[in-house]
């Protein structure tokens, strides 16, 4: 087969970004003159090119005075492929979150840690402490392939679960950036001690398949302007989809014959989330079934979607440069035709697979050979000391006393794996004297199954609150679903401060994403393994109006729900029309919740008996929200009843 010509050159000018990446010498400069100067910050140009080495700069939006310099600080991320953190590395960073970054460490949505908070005089340092014990943030970010995901799970007697994590290495090995840049500008030049690559890796990094390669280039695979956009790709088993594998750009499925031997992968590519409001051009999209390839040939057409991917992607517009959108407007057909033109032969076609499940795999399980593993739940990827709950301390002595290896999971959890059962009793004390709960059948489902994004204070892009607003707003649905008699009923919640989607909000059954201050646009119907694509209700819910505004569905979901139908499912069958429909003709049968989550509002609710059942809403000054709190509290009596009771008789109502 004969590659076409390479497209023509667009009559649109490329993005501010490419003529910097292409002005970078490699992703040298201007990071490498601006990290020498005596500021707080870097320049704009450089901090888009700081992102390919794995750094955000931010500012704590909590701090910033009009008129006053902001509070910089930066974000560091580490790529791990398929969630494998060392322990030497795990104690690096926790040391390096209490010396430069918040003293806390976020586990990633993409099986990856941030550190927050760091000032770029200390920048340096921490990412050179990072690479001298065995980690790195090279490519963490940045138009490039990021970190490869892969199920955490350690399954030891199941070969294929090894077969992912093996090739998630290799695939992130084959797509990890080649220039000099970061050894010489963190370790100033010093090579990283890491292991030899795999040569059967390097071989086909090299290997000129078709106008896979630039020639003569310090970046073979990506040339001077590295890829169009962001890059996904992770490696699954079939049926395991804890890895969100419709959200990605490219994703292998693990194929083995009945022995257990690796036989090749099923490829799916063209997933993508992050969307812009109001602006339908923009979408989250679920990944296509492309082909299957052979073991032999793995490599080949990893680089063939890349190249596709780097020569075809629009470089002219940020918002539709994902490969979802070249998939999207070509149609697969197309996308795969010119695939097989990078790859040199027609592809194989894709071989059928069981349904995807998603699994959390938490608590203590067996491995398979003989040694345990334990999946510890973290709310929002927050390891942190805060009051009885010590889980910083506690992982840090159970992985200092016991060397324990760790798997990030996609879900913002961790798995502590390799563990002897003669140390189970020593490392469940740990984690009972710092309150770290172990057992997931006690945690509530709600929260189990929940992510947040960071959002505020330190996400520049954020709209609204996330991560610190999403355990209010829990314990209310909690509550509300309670009062409905829904008290066995847990789904999939997932929360953004803005559409970019970081937790991936569009595959979840119930999803709030951030729309404006204090408000989300609300998303129903994903299915409860992530298998489908979740659609908007709403576009702006104020975060007072959360119990009103759910509780015809959920009534609507108990009354007319098939049997075992999860919540997403029920609400995906029905349809949104239907669901509207229903909600505009609800009357309320029981008295609503109060909202004493919320500060300045509390919900004036009718009487039982009074015969329109819809719920009023008013303000409140703080000072008498506040004395109303206390009032209550000291009577026994709840807020809405001491407000009727005085606005009775102030209204000279009997
Ligand atoms: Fe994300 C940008 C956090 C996973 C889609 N993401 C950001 C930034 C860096 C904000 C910025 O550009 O200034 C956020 C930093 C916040 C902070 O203060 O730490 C941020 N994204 C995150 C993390 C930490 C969220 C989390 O709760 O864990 C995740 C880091 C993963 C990692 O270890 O690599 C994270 N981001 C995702 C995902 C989920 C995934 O990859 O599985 C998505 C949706 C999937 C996708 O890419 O389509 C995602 N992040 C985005 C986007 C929108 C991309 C797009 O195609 O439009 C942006 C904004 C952008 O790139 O312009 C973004
Ligand atoms: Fe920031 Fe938006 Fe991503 Fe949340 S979803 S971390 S607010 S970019």
């Amino acid at each position: 087969m004969v590659k076409s010509a390479p497209p023509p050159l667009t009559a649109r000018k490329p993005s501010k970004v490419e003529g910097l990446k292409e002005n970078s010498n490699f992703l040298r400069e201007p990071v490498a003159t601006q990290i020498l100067e005596d500021t707080t910050h870097f320049s704009e140009d450089a901090t888009q090119i700081l992102k390919f080495h794995g750094s955000y700069q931010q500012d704590n939006r909590d701090n910033r005075v009009k008129g006053q310099e902001k509070d910089y600080q930066f974000m560091l991320r580490t790529k791990n492929p398929g969630g494998l953190v060392p322990p030497q590395l795990y104690l690096a960073l926790d040391k390096l979150a209490d010396e430069y970054g918040n003293h806390t460490l976020r586990a990633t949505t993409r099986q990856g840690f941030q550190l927050h908070g760091i000032l770029k005089k200390n920048l340096k340092a921490a990412i050179a402490t990072i690479i001298k014990n065995l980690g790195s943030t090279l490519g963490a970010c940045g138009d490039i392939n990021r970190n490869v995901m892969a199920p955490p799970v350690p399954f030891k007697n199941r070969p294929e679960y090894g077969y992912a994590w093996e090739y998630a290495e290799k695939i992130a090995d084959l797509l990890s950036p080649q220039t000099g840049a970061y050894y010489e500008i963190w370790l100033d030049g010093e090579k990283a001690i890491s292991a030899e690559e795999d040569p059967e890796v390097k071989a086909a990094r090299q290997r000129n398949g078709n106008g896979t390669i630039v020639h003569d280039s310090e970046e073979p695979l990506y040339g001077t302007h590295y890829m169009p956009r962001k890059f996904k790709v992770s490696v699954t088993v079939p049926g395991d989809n804890s890895i969100d594998l419709y959200s990605q750009d490219l994703t292998l499925v693990v194929i083995t014959n009945p022995g257990g031997e690796l036989e090749g992968f099923d490829v799916f590519a063209g997933g993508g989330l992050g969307r812009t409001h109001n602006k339908e051009e923009t979408f989250a999209r679920l990944a296509d079934p492309i082909c299957y390839v052979d073991k032999a040939d793995v490599y080949d057409i990893v680089k063939a979607i890349v190249a596709t991917q780097r020569d075809y992607g629009d470089r002219t517009d940020r918002r539709h440069a994902r490969l979802k959108y070249l998939i999207n407007d070509w149609g697969v057909d197309k996308f795969r035709a010119k695939v097989e033109e990078y790859f040199g032969k027609p592809v194989a076609p894709f071989k059928q697979l069981p349904e995807f499940k998603y699994e959390d795999f938490l608590g203590w399980q067996e491995q398979g050979d003989g040694k345990l593993f334990l999946g510890i739940s973290i709310d929002n990827g927050r390891v942190k000391d805060e009051g009885s709950l010590q889980l910083k301390t506690a992982l840090r002595e159970i992985v200092e006393k016991f060397n324990l290896t760790i798997r990030l999971t996609p879900h913002q959890n961790l798995i502590l794996c390799d563990i002897d059962p003669e140390n189970k009793p020593a490392i469940q004390e740990i984690l009972d004297r710092c309150g770290v709960v172990s057992d997931p059948g006690k945690i509530e489902p709600l929260f189990r199954y929940a992510m947040a994004c960071p959002a505020l204070p330190t996400c520049g892009l954020a709209i609204t609150e996330s991560e610190r607003a999403i355990p209010g707003i829990l314990e209310r649905v909690r509550a509300l679903l309670d009062k409905l008699g829904l008290q066995d009923e847990h789904f999939v919640v997932r929360m953004t401060g803005c559409p970019n989607g970081c937790a991936r909000p569009y595959m979840a059954e119930l999803g709030f994403v951030g729309s404006a201050p204090e408000s989300y646009q609300v998303w129903l119907g994903g299915s409860p393994h992530q298998t489908r694509l979740a659609q908007p209700i709403v576009e702006k819910l104020h975060h007072n109006d959360i119990e009103s505004f759910l509780e015809p569905i959920f009534v609507y979901f108990k009354k007319s729900r098939q049997l075992e139908e999860s919540f997403g499912d029920f609400c995906d069958r029905v349809g949104l029309d239907a669901i509207r429909e229903f909600a505009a003709q609800y009357q309320p049968e029981t008295v609503p919740v109060t909202t004493e989550e919320t500060p300045t509002q509390v919900a004036a609710t009718k009487k039982k008996a009074a015969p329109s059942r819809s719920r009023s809403r008013i303000s409140l000054y703080d000072e008498v929200y506040n004395k109303l709190k206390e009032t209550a509290t000291s009577e026994g009596k709840s807020m809405t009843e001491i407000v009727n009771e005085a606005l009775k008789a102030y209204l000279q109502i009997d």
